[in-house]
């Protein structure tokens, strides 16, 4: 993969090393002092991380591929910081975050979660965003807000590509990132190989601001090579400071050289100094961390164990002292100052029926009773400003420039919303678009009487929720829920049970058959009734044709001397048109010409109703002697999956019927390929189970409709059957 903003003189760097590579120790040392052969201090000495800081309360989101950790290290952040008692787990099922019903019984993220600290007096205030990509539309919409990103990650290559679809949604929006490296108790020996194993995730370059130290094979603690210090991990305490000698010093030194090397990219002063053998201070190191960080030019990886609290502080230093705060970030969102500005990264509709609204105030300050327009101009009142701690919410005074908050019952504002107090709406800072839905379900209400409800409760997941989106099919009289993937659709079934109370049973949603005709017919339908009194008498001849595919319906008439009363005709062809809603086979027929060309009345018994009955005659015996043949919808479906997974993905698509179109390489994505398919709706029902399962989670399609085609044989007979079946249940 290649790097952007790489310096070519790193290079020359690297060339006047070279020969240094040939000393017993494969190294030279700096020429600094007591600390070159021996690195210790003292823990206060540790804790005045130098460089200039941002100041304010931050907000930082937990991001990274599923299961990394991110709720784990919230749970550890918490629990060193001191803001909870005891540390939860996730098997204890006590963790702040993931606190819904939902999110405990299937032991993931299934939405953010927001809950605050204080370190070191700043706040703090985290959004812990799932990582399953199902739910990524919730990260996607809170990171505006955020000033800076800790990426939890795992040294495991088969999650690098979700990785870097992450931090290509990170670096998309220009969010300022760490990684974490997780789980680092359970490393293996590829722990040597971090960058070689991530960085190909990553389009800015990885700079390793730690290496691990070893008892055995195990990692025992680490250098901060920024700061070089050497740590112990103590469980659930803070590590403790050792000696760094032999070995281990050679290699931190090595290993901060090429940190070193990696800012001097960006710094020409510091690369000065690295060729020149110089020493750089510490400051000018953490400057140029920090601005690097900010700028996006290097992603710092930081590593620890979140179910110990290991690297827990080192990690909040690393943000205390090097993420920026909310005046850069109201500075990246294009924050125009002077009033109350908030973004908001999302709404949660709580159990009692309450509607918050958690915001990022980007400027001035809001309290409760302030009026907040959004960016269209509506306007509605704060009714309370509460602070979160996972579900649990609190009543606080007004918040400020920097403070992520949830504000009460704000009924005009949804996700993404600008809001602002001025006379005039501040324009929208960010409008993050949900993903295409890519699977549906059709859900109804067990019991009649909850129908009502029904519509109104996925109104509010909806609100919650916008990578969720409901079409009401009117032709099969069904409610779809459309969304990113089976876990999120079963999450929302679970949610209509217990929150709203609503029992639903879900099926397949029916797909969009059709029926046409291959060949034409001349077709009389007479509709004669003589039950005394009044008569009922219609008569008429239709000449029915193929149409080609996709012309529709066309209805015209030939009539001569009168034979069917011109005032007739149109009831003519709406008895054709209610023929046409249920063809021989069962679907509705389409690409079908019906001409009166005949006909006759009578005086007295003829009536609209008679030659409408007429009509719909003609056409009910008629299609079955025209050849009817089934039509099924055809996609048009574009997969992208990384490059390895597309010869996968080809043999997918023809065990489902898809035809392939051709596949070329994804535009501005290495290593990733577009496949394009035509491929029958019934096939793209469960498709992108199978296309996630063969790409590690993250391979993904959109489709649109192409056009409709035959079927014929013993898929056709099939359907048809069924479609039989379930007309006579
Ligand atoms: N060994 C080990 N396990 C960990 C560590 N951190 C988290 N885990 C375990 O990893 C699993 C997932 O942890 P979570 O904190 O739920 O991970 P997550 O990233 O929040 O998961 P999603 O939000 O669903 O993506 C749990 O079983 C944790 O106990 C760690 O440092 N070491
Ligand atoms: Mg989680």
């Amino acid at each position: 993969m290649q790097c952007a903003h790489v310096h070519p003189r790193s290079a020359i760097v690297r060339q006047r090393l070279a020969p240094l590579a040939k000393s017993p120790s494969g190294l030279k040392r700096w020429h600094n002092g007591p600390a070159e052969d021996r690195i210790a201090v003292d823990w206060e000495a540790d804790m005045a991380q130098n460089g200039t800081r941002a100041t304010g309360p931050r907000c930082i989101a937990l991001v990274g591929p599923f299961q990394s950790g991110k709720t784990t290290l919230l749970e550890a952040i918490l629990a060193r910081t001191g803001a909870i008692q005891r540390q939860g787990t996730i098997d204890g099922e006590n963790t702040v975050s993931d606190a819904s019903k939902e999110a405990r019984h299937h032991r993931m993220s299934v939405e953010l979660s927001v809950a605050s600290t204080s370190f070191m007096g700043d706040t703090y205030t985290f959004i812990d965003c799932p990582g399953s990509v199902e739910f990524v539309h919730d990260m996607r919409a809170a990171l505006p807000a955020v000033d800076a990103a800790v990426v939890v990650c795992e040294l495991d290559e088969k999650k690098v590509p979700q990785l870097q679809l992450i931090l290509r949604e990170l670096e998309a929006q220009k969010i300022p990132r760490f990684l974490f490296l997780n789980k680092i108790d359970k490393a293996d020996s590829t722990i040597h190989d971090v960058l070689r194993v991530l960085q190909p995730a990553s389009r800015s370059k990885l700079v390793l601001r730690q290496i691990p130290t070893f008892s055995g094979e195990i990692v025992n603690g680490f250098v901060d090579l920024a700061l070089e210090r050497a740590f112990v991990y103590k469980e659930h305490a803070p590590s403790e400071v050792v000696v760094l000698e032999g070995d281990a010093l050679d290699r931190e030194k090595t290993a901060r050289f090429s940190m070193l090397e990696t800012l001097a990219d960006h710094d020409d002063e510091l690369m000065e100094q690295l060729l020149e053998d110089i020493q750089p201070p510490r400051d000018k190191v953490f400057d140029d961390l920090s601005k690097e960080l900010r700028e996006g030019l290097v992603c710092p990886v930081l590593f620890g164990a979140a179910t110990r609290t290991n690297g827990v502080l080192r990690l909040m230093k690393a943000l205390r002292h090097e993420s920026p705060g909310i005046a850069d970030t109201a500075k990246r969102l294009g924050v125009k100052s002077g009033h109350a500005v908030a973004y908001l990264l999302k709404t949660i509709n709580t159990a009692h029926g309450g509607k918050m609204s958690v915001a990022r105030v980007l400027s001035g300050k809001i309290a409760d009773g302030i009026n907040l327009l959004n960016s269209e101009g509506e306007s509605g009142r704060v009714a309370a400003v509460f602070k979160l701690m996972g579900q649990h919410s609190e009543k606080r005074g007004a918040a400020e420039a920097g403070d992520t908050v949830a504000l009460g019952k704000l009924d005009h504002a949804t996700t993404g919303d600008t809001l602002s107090d001025g006379q005039q709406p501040h324009p929208a800072l960010a409008k993050v678009s949900p993903h295409a839905p890519v699977l549906s379900i059709a859900v109804a209400a067990k019991e009649r009487k909850d129908d009502v409800k029904l519509g109104q409760a996925l109104g509010k997941l909806l609100e919650e929720d916008p990578s969720i989106s409901v079409v009401h099919n009117a032709e099969a009289h069904e409610v779809v829920i459309w969304g990113q993937g089976e876990m999120q659709l079963r999450v929302a079934t679970e949610r209509l049970a217990d929150r709203f109370g609503i029992a639903t049973v879900s099926h397949k949603p029916t797909v969009g058959y059709r029926e046409t005709i291959k060949k034409g017919i001349v077709q009389r339908g007479r509709h004669k009734k003589q039950s005394g009194g009044h008569g009922q008498y219609g008569d008429v001849v239709l000449d029915i044709k193929p149409l080609p595919r996709g012309a529709g319906f066309t209805f015209t008439e030939e009539i001569k001397g009168g034979v069917v009363p011109r005032n007739y005709i149109p009831s003519v062809e709406e008895g054709v048109i209610d023929a046409l809603k249920h063809g021989p086979l069962g679907f509705p027929v389409v690409d079908v010409a019906a001409k009166l060309i005949d006909g006759s009345y009578h005086t007295v018994d003829s009536s609209d109703m008679a030659f409408q009955l007429a009509g719909r005659l003609a056409t009910h015996e008629g299609l079955p002697q025209c050849q009817p043949v089934l039509l099924e919808p055809i996609y048009q479906v574009e997969i992208v999956c990384p490059s390895e997974a597309t010869a996968k993905m080809n043999a997918l698509m023809s065990g489902r019927r898809g035809q392939i179109l051709g596949f070329d390489t994804r535009e501005g994505w290495d290593g990733w390929d577009v496949v394009r398919v035509q491929m029958p709706e019934s096939e793209i029902g469960d498709l992108i189970v199978e296309v996630r399962s063969a790409t590690a989670g993250v391979g993904s399609f959109t489709f649109k409709f192409d056009h409709m085609a035959e079927l014929m044989g013993r898929t056709a007979e099939q359907i048809v059957a069924a479609r039989k079946a379930a007309a006579a249940a």
